[in-house]
């Protein structure tokens, strides 16, 4: 054997992150959410789980190659790791998952997929809503596709579906952070009212990308 195991495992990188920038301008997503709160949510929350993130890692024995491969063997890692790589990656994806108000609707592949797993697209947002408003505490809400049927959810904190630990398993399609810190400048404690104006911002395009990537 040319290399050990504990060699190559010196040899491997402690991994980095960095915070994406958004796709848009802070104030892109007004009136539906706040300047103010883009900056800090994105800024400051997403930063911070960031910068955790990479501390933790380099404390941490294990060399993981990439963000997926930490978030789907998370039982293996400590806390910290599972709280602030849950932020990044679920932060990372409700970015791109959402743009100006364009007044589009899921596209047809993903459409027929709704209609098909909840009858109509109506149906679906009321489901998912209502999933989003009773979710006790901090966490998130999530579309996702499991054994190619689609299917509503919620995780507390930062677990995501991907995670091996996640009561709630599947590939993300749709996520929507229900934190307060997501709403509470603007919306105070009337979550529904931020999911009702999050549906006028939803990017469908990108939505669908992730629904035919899943496939
Ligand atoms: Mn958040």
């Amino acid at each position: 054997m040319a290399t050990s195991l504990n060699e190559k495992l010196t040899l491997t990188p402690v991994l980095k992150f960095e915070l994406p920038s958004l796709p848009y301008a802070y104030d892109a997503l007004e009136p539906f959410i706040d300047k103010l709160t883009m900056q800090i949510h994105h800024d400051k929350h997403h930063g911070t789980y960031v910068s955790n993130l990479n501390k933790a890692l380099e404390e941490c024995k294990e060399r993981p190659a990439s963000l997926k491969e930490i978030i789907q063997n998370i039982s293996a890692y400590p806390t910290a790791i599972r709280n602030n790589a849950g932020g990044h990656f679920n932060h990372s994806f409700f970015w791109k998952s959402m743009k100006p108000k364009n007044g589009e609707q899921p596209l047809v592949k993903l459409s027929e997929a709704i209609n098909h797993s909840f009858g109509s697209f109506n149906t679906f947002k009321s489901m998912f809503t209502e999933a989003a408003t009773k979710h006790f505490g901090s966490g998130w809400t999530w579309l996702v596709i499991r054994n190619n049927k689609l299917e509503i959810g919620s995780t507390p904190n930062q677990d995501n579906p991907l995670m091996d630990v996640s009561d709630f398993k599947g590939i993300p399609i749709l996520g929507l952070d229900i934190w307060e810190h997501a709403y509470y400048l603007k919306y105070q404690n009337k979550r529904i009212d931020y999911i009702n104006a999050w549906w006028d911002i939803v990017n469908w395009d990108e939505v669908t990308n992730n629904f035919q990537r899943a496939n």
